[in-house]
């Protein structure tokens, strides 16, 4: 993909890239829709990439081109607000913005062009945005010579996404994608940001992690996350705390007595969700892989039946696999579309996706995509000498 991106450039802007940078799009293995309550989750950064080949110009002028798209869009730097950005190029466009928010001098910077190449499938809640936001963020921060941190650039990412998009999305993905490292999961602690690597060891544990892309299509920017999201902050305030992640296990009694049955199941997943990122990291710790399966059923139960975000095709997909002979499975993301997980013994990943198919076909749904991922590297730059 370096390759193509570097041709990609090549053709648009008629010179050599001076470097190429790519971020991981991210799984969520657990803690979902924890991260903008101030909790825990534990993504992992995968093995499809977005790649930008980037050069800086001598002069103001910003040039976006990609291989999903045949505009090149072309603005000044004393252009970007987020209020004039839309479409693809807001994501490249509103990292830049971002890192003026975070301490770079947008004045005094040199305007850049960019190309852009992905394997990471959009719309299957694999973060392809957050891939994209990431690999921008630590190209523009090589040649802007900003030397912000992975933890910095992750919420440049977020504030892009929230600001540019305007999607109302945690810190979650941009951290898997700067974060991530080979074999292992993040887990986050997403209000003081401290992120640890945890090694899963799947592989030798004879498993593998299959992603059961629905095909249905979701959007953070409208609907249901922002909903999920407005009444997680109702029943904190109602609760008296600063965020859900001051509750645990012991205070969803008085929750309970508090709070409307719809506003509490909001509630009680979260709290448990919290809970079980936890046990998953502990699991992972003592036992290894092969002790995760419950945790991550336990999940999607739990968001199927009180956070109600997932789709019938998430639960059939959930359903079939367990039956077929996965050890944990569940939806992952922001929910209403995009894919579920499922743990599998790697004998069984032929039967297991089968199944699904089969599954998918009976009740009419669009054909999944169905495919082994496996934990990455995050972001990082590919090639090039430091302009
Ligand atoms: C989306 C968001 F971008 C994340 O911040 C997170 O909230 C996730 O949904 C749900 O866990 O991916």
């Amino acid at each position: 993909m370096d390759r193509a991106a570097q041709a990609g450039f090549q053709s648009r802007f008629h010179r050599s890239a001076t470097g190429l940078w790519s971020a991981p799009g991210r799984v969520n293995l657990i803690g979902e829709h924890t991260d903008y309550n101030d909790g825990f989750v534990l993504p992992l950064a995968i093995d499809r990439r977005t790649v930008v080949a980037l050069s800086t110009r001598t002069d103001r002028v910003v040039r976006v081109a990609s291989s999903f798209a045949a505009e090149t869009v072309e603005v000044s730097l004393d252009e970007l607000v987020p209020e004039k950005l839309d479409g693809w190029s807001a994501y490249p466009l509103g990292v830049a913005w971002a890192l003026g928010q975070f301490g770079a001098d947008l004045t005094a910077v040199p305007g850049f062009e960019v190309y852009i190449d992905s394997d990471v499938p959009v719309g299957a809640g694999l973060s392809s945005s957050a891939a994209l936001e990431s690999a921008v963020a630590v190209a523009l921060n090589d040649v802007w010579d900003l030397s912000l941190g992975r933890a910095t650039l992750a919420r440049v990412g977020q504030l892009a996404e929230n600001r540019v998009v305007g999607a109302p999305t945690g810190i979650m993905d941009q951290s898997a994608s700067l974060l991530g490292q080979a074999d292992a999961a993040v887990f986050l602690d997403c209000r003081s940001l401290a992120a640890e690597v945890i090694p899963l060891g799947l592989n030798p544990a004879g498993l593998e992690l299959l992603i059961i892309d629905t095909r249905v299509s979701h959007s953070h920017a409208t609907g249901g996350y922002a909903a999920r999201r407005k009444s997680c902050e109702a029943g904190a305030r109602a609760l008296g705390v600063p965020a859900l992640r001051d509750l645990s296990l012991h205070d969803l009694p008085r929750a309970q007595a508090m709070l409307d049955d719809e506003t509490f199941r909001r509630v009680r997943h979260i709290v448990t969700e919290n809970q079980r990122v936890l046990d998953t990291v502990e699991a992972l710790r003592s036992s290894g892989c092969t002790a995760i399966g419950p945790l991550l059923d336990a999940s999607h139960r739990s968001m199927r039946d009180d956070f109600e975000i997932s789709a019938p095709e998430l639960d059939v997909a959930v359903d079939t696999a367990r039956r077929a002979g996965a050890i944990g499975a569940r939806m992952t993301g922001g929910g209403f579309g995009g894919a579920s997980i499922a743990l599998t013994p790697t004998e069984l990943v032929p039967a297991v996706t089968a199944a699904v198919m089969v599954a998918f076909t009976e009740r009419g749904f669009a054909t999944p995509d169905v495919f082994v991922v496996h934990a990455a590297d995050g972001a990082a730059r590919d090639s090039g000498a430091r302009p």
